[in-house]
């Protein structure tokens, strides 16, 4: 079966537990397995913007390894569909938000449409992303950006929490 990673993001309406039934839902996918999941990291928000006064709360993330015999837009139809379920809206690009279930890398695809790029796009700069990646794949290789144990090296993530499980 082709596998797949993914990460999950939130930082509404108790993120903790937001991440923890996303798990759930991607495990109850059709034609899908849930592999590994990493633990769940407290992480600062990257590239976010503060609208009102407010600072942006921060994250929950987490990343899973799936085998699916989904294509990776049926996939990514399938994340997209927890995310409505979880009350996901869309306010203005990076806004807070209950439930971000990306995909991360499909087999080593390396494609780039309208609908879905892969690799993704950012996730080669992303602490979030990279470090509970490394937890559960520490030889993984990246299609176009290398190893991902090269990739944290070269980079200074701070403010990444990994809570106890
Ligand atoms: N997601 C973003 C933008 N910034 N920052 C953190 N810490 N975690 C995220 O999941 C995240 C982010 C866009 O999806
Ligand atoms: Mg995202
Ligand atoms: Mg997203």
């Amino acid at each position: 079966m082709p596998t797949a990673y993914i990460a999950l993001g939130s930082n509404l309406q108790n993120p903790i537990r937001q991440v923890q039934s996303a798990l759930l839902a991607v495990a109850n996918i059709p034609s899908t397995h849930l592999i590994k999941q990493s633990s769940l990291y407290q992480t600062a928000p990257i590239d976010c913007v503060h609208t009102e006064q407010q600072p942006v709360p921060d994250f929950i993330n987490a990343v899973a390894l799936l085998e699916t015999d989904l294509t990776p837009i049926a996939l990514l139809e399938a994340l997209f569909d927890i995310e409505n379920i979880a009350g996901r809206e869309r306010p203005y690009v990076n806004a807070p938000r209950v439930l971000d279930c990306d995909l991360l890398l499909y087999e080593n695809m390396s494609i780039n449409t309208n609908k879905l790029t892969l690799p993704h796009p950012r996730m080669h700069h992303r602490g979030f992303v990279l470090l509970p990646l490394f937890e559960i794949a520490p030889h993984l290789t990246l299609p176009n950006h290398g190893k991902i144990a090269e990739l944290i090296e070269n980079n200074q993530f701070t403010d990444i929490k990994k809570l106890q499980a």
